[in-house]
């Protein structure tokens, strides 16, 4: 029996045992490379304390869809938001319609508008309104990321992971949003009876405000 079958009983032993040693020695040091480094950036380290300029990339993801409905009748738009590897800030929805129809002032349509949000990823608070057919009926703005409204600022005594918990979507907003929209028609009375005004184009348009973080750390005074 040679000194190594002595001391490691087999060959497999000896696999495990240089691979064991290859682990105690290489990760220790890997370690110690990436602390220096973070170290070495001027205080980059994400879990230390320190000043930092918080800036948010954002971006604009817009739909719109038109429909035209007649008096009662409803109609459901759908907006599919997939927001990639951007977080989700808010999203606006606005419900618009014009009524020109009627050949005098007054007599202008409405719409009633109900939101399902039930197929949002977090399942938003529905929202409900109702307006005139003049220009912007109904809006309304959902947020989803807590507070954001993509305002640059500096934080102090904060480390750049509390920084990065603030500022989440935590996964919410993506999905199927549904906005019903029922059109009531206010149709001008001719003399003979007869129908001026029996419909109306109605739009709703979305916009979802999307962002990434940037996060630099501010060079101490000397
Ligand atoms: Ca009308
Ligand atoms: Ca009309």
């Amino acid at each position: 029996m040679s000194l190594s079958e002595k001391m490691f009983g087999s060959q497999r032993a000896i696999t495990i045992w240089v691979i064991s040693v290859v682990f105690a020695i290489v990760f220790p040091a890997y370690f110690s490379i990436m602390a220096n480094g973070a170290d070495g950036a001027g205080g980059d380290a994400t879990g230390a304390k320190g000043q930092w300029q918080v800036n948010f990339v954002q971006d604009n993801l817009t739909s719109e869809e038109t429909m035209n409905l007649g008096d009662g009748e409803q109609g459901d738009f759908f907006f599919d938001l997939d927001s990639g590897d951007m977080m989700i800030g808010y999203v606006e929805i606005t419900v618009s319609c014009n009524d020109n129809d009627d050949p005098g002032p007054g007599f202008t349509d409405s719409v009633d508008v109900t939101t399902d949000f039930s197929e949002v990823e977090g399942t938003p608070d529905d929202e409900s309104g109702s307006g005139s057919c003049n220009g912007d009926a109904a809006s309304f703005t959902i947020q989803i990321t807590p507070d954001w409204d993509g305002s640059s600022y500096i934080a102090d005594g904060v480390s750049k992971n509390d920084i990065e918990a603030q500022w989440t979507d935590g996964g919410n907003g993506t999905g199927e949003w549904l906005t019903s929209v029922i059109l009531n028609v206010n149709n001008f009375p001719t003399p003979v009876g007869g129908i001026v005004d029996s419909d109306e184009d109605v739009t709703v348009s979305w916009r979802a405000v999307l962002y990434t973080l940037d996060i630099t750390a501010v060079a101490e005074e000397l």
